[in-house]
């Protein structure tokens, strides 16, 4: 069966794969094509015909080829689309206002502090380590992680998934 949707990726990286569980999840017929990252070429992230559907040339972007081969790029902005297009009655992205409130407060608290922090410290501790870095750089963002990551354990703590009663696009 031709996919519904093309998703672009790379095996190496984090970010596609969370679009690649809600895939699963909404049972989409897709393909996966991988992207060399910070390459240009036919392959690459960088080629001027991958820039066109992500500017960035990062990945994740979605192809949408039941919608006109729409492209979403953003991987928040990739979950909120599939999980509106394919499940329109709310169930990954909320049914009420307050429902799409607090699933946007866990989406955004991804994008905004627990996976920036994260890619913060996986680039210079990992990656690229800096000879005699001060150690307070590396503390600073160890101690922020520890404690968005001691938010996330309080929180499920008390339930099974993260933002409502059920699996939603942040879990
Ligand atoms: N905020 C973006 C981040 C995208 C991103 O940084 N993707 C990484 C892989 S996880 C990438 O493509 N890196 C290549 C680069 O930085 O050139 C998202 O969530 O989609």
């Amino acid at each position: 069966m031709a996919p519904q949707v093309t998703l672009f990726s790379n095996a190496g990286v984090p970010s596609p794969a969370k679009i690649a569980i809600l895939l699963e999840e909404l049972n989409i017929e897709y393909e996966v094509i991988q992207r060399s990252l910070r390459k240009g070429g036919p392959d690459g992230a960088w080629s001027a015909q991958f820039l066109e559907l992500s500017p960035m040339g990062k990945v994740p972007v979605i192809v949408d080829h039941t919608n006109n081969d729409f492209s979403v790029w953003e991987s928040a902005a990739i979950l909120l689309y599939l999980a509106e297009r394919f499940s329109p009655d709310g169930k990954y992205s909320g049914k009420t206002l307050e429902e799409r409130a607090v699933v946007s407060q866990w989406l955004l608290f991804d994008a905004s502090q627990l996976t920036p922090n994260m890619s913060e410290l996986h680039w210079y501790k990992r990656r690229h380590p800096v000879k005699d870095l001060d150690p307070s750089i590396y503390e600073h963002y160890e101690t922020e992680i520890y404690n968005l990551w001691s938010m996330l354990e309080r929180r499920l703590d008390r339930q099974d998934w993260l933002a409502l009663d059920r699996m939603t696009i942040v879990g």
